[in-house]
């Protein structure tokens, strides 16, 4: 099974455009369809790589863009316990990109080899898998083309979401061992999933049904395939955005990004107050909480709220159980609401640790806990138990009907927690789990904070690369003398905070602000969006406030 290094060379797919520039950033590469035919080869070659680096392990590879327009897709790896790609290995990615010819391709292909010192002849073993874009059977193709030049023993898992895939490979890996994490299908998924939820909410009332909006992508299918394991009496679901079939319907006007960015519900949902809704992306692995209040006010809960409940319930689960030497911990980024901080730290008094933004930033943190809650404010986040926890829970014997109980109820916990990467239908069966069993609203669960008033300016500068950070991307180290101005500024706020960052999927600077008003708020963006504008080569339009 040693690379035909023959084949290739001759079978490269080129560049259809000259001089696009391919990285593989946090969210793997990620870009219009049309110049990913060349990029899908190679990746396939990359994860044949990276699967005979680790002795033969399965690796994963995703089509998808997520929550971008239908017209953009996207690929990235899956490491072999389910987690995102070793970030040494992204370098590889983007170098394997770039080469444009057969003698390039192979020169790349032979220094990671070197850099590694991978055995070729060891066989490797890739599962693939898409989302619902058209743009994915031509890539898919290019992808196999790349598996097959490159000898890989490759599974087509079809039309799936991010987390499923994410699962599969964890349960290939780990199958017949002690930490074998299921059944490596859908529907072994879907059956461990909803036989745990049953078990969660065993004994309370139904809630009212929950109205899921799937964003018109993958997450359609899937949640009514998991929902024919799930009895109408334990749980009640209304889909809307379902309609994977019509072009240019995916994301559009919908989902969480949509949700989240422009704080309303989708127009398509049709939301009395009192009904419980949510949304979720384009792939399915963010999910947002949202309502209308007696008022028909439009509210949202975010991943910062779904991190605080998910908190609070596992705590007082810990406790009751009588295990209090597990310990819980919560991981945000900068953009967690400074509410929903002071909540976590001052009223649930759990730990909370600030990482640069990046699922896979904030999945190592978490992994440092026994129990580690992680939610990106925008919906992406798991729960994490360590090996000790999960011994712990699995093991402990119940001195009381009540430990019992708690015990019981963290178990289903455990295999109702997708624990490879952030998941829209895991998160939602815990939410619907800590619903149930508190028998709240969605009025209710929100009482636990009131957000800040928040807002996200973008701007267009002529090299975001110099804009360098520190201290989980809350301070800005480089261009020199901005952060004194930024800082300066927030102090005329009262509970006034702002910070600056290059995004790593757009190029363009995010300015992030919040503070006691909309107002203040919307001023204080306004004013460090400027200030980073006049003083760091803004392009195009001025910010201007609207
Ligand atoms: C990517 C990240 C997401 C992050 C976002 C920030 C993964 C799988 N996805 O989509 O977690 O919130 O980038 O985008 O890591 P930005 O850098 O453009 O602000
Ligand atoms: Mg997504």
């Amino acid at each position: 099974m040693s690379l035909d290094f023959d084949a290739i060379k001759s079978n490269i797919i080129p560049h259809k455009i000259e001089g696009f520039k391919y990285t593989y950033g946090t969210a793997g590469f990620r870009s219009k369809a049309e110049v990913l035919d060349s990029v899908m080869y190679k990746v396939a070659i990359l994860a044949t790589l990276r699967s005979k680096k680790l002795n033969g392990a399965t690796i994963g590879v995703m089509i998808t863009a997520s929550h971008n327009p239908e017209e953009d897709n996207g690929v990235k790896l899956v490491d072999p316990r389910g987690e995102m790609l070793e970030q040494s290995w992204e370098g590889y990615a983007t170098s394997l990109a770039v080469a444009n010819d057969g003698d390039a391709l192979v020169q790349v292909i032979e220094q990671i080899i070197a850099a590694n010192k991978i055995d070729i002849n060891i066989p490797a073993s890739v599962i693939y898998a898409y989302d619902t874009r058209p743009s994915c059977a031509e890539l898919v193709k290019c992808l196999e083309l790349g598996l097959k030049v490159s000898g890989a023993k490759a599974v087509n898992h079809g039309l799936q979401t991010t987390p499923i895939l994410h699962y599969l490979v964890r349960c290939i890996n780990t199958a017949n061992t002690s930490d074998a994490y299921g059944e490596p299908t859908a529907e072994g998924y879907y059956k461990k999933l909803s036989e745990a939820f049953k078990t969660a909410v065993k004994g309370k009332a139904r809630l009212s049904p929950l109205h899921v909006d799937c964003a018109n992508g993958v997450g359609a299918p899937k949640l009514r395939e998991l929902l024919e394991y799930m009895p109408e009496d334990v749980l009640s679901v209304k889909i809307v955005n379902e309609d994977i079939n019509t072009k240019g319907q995916l994301n559009k006007n919908c989902g969480a990004d949509f949700v989240k960015t422009q704080q309303r519900a989708p127009p398509t949902a049709d939301i009395h107050p009192g009904d419980r809704c949510c949304s979720f992306d384009g792939d399915a692995d963010r999910i947002v909480y949202y309502y209308a209040d007696k008022d028909s006010v439009f509210r949202l809960l975010d991943g910062d709220k779904i991190a605080g409940l998910a908190a609070m319930f596992i705590m007082e689960l810990v406790k009751d159980a009588g295990i209090d030497s597990i310990k819980v911990g919560v991981v945000q980024t900068a953009y967690a609401n400074g509410s929903s901080t002071h909540y976590l730290t001052k009223v649930l008094n759990v730990p909370v640790s600030c990482v640069p933004t990046g699922v896979k930033h904030l999945h190592h943190e978490a992994e440092k806990y026994d129990i580690g809650v992680y939610f990106e404010a925008n919906g992406h986040g798991t729960v994490l138990f360590s090996p000790t926890a999960l011994n712990t829970i699995k093991t402990s014997e119940a001195k009381t009907p009540a430990q019992n109980q708690a015990l019981m109820q963290l178990r289903a916990l455990t295999d109702l927690i997708n624990q490879t990467v952030g998941d829209a239908i895991s998160d939602m069966l815990l939410v619907e789990t800590i619903l149930t069993n508190r028998q709240w609203s969605l009025e209710e669960w929100d009482q636990a904070y009131t957000d800040l008033p928040n807002r996200l300016v973008k701007v267009v500068v002529a090299d975001r690369h110099i804009f360098k950070t520190t201290n989980a991307e809350r301070q800005l180290v480089e261009p020199a003398g901005l952060q004194a101005e930024i800082d300066a500024n927030v102090a005329k706020y009262s509970n006034g905070r702002s910070f600056v960052r290059a995004s790593g999927t757009e190029d363009a600077v995010r300015v992030y602000a919040e503070a006691a008003t909309r107002s203040e708020t919307d001023e204080l963006a306004y004013k460090i969006a400027q200030i980073v504008y006049d003083r760091a080569g803004g392009v195009g339009a001025r910010p201007l406030m609207a």
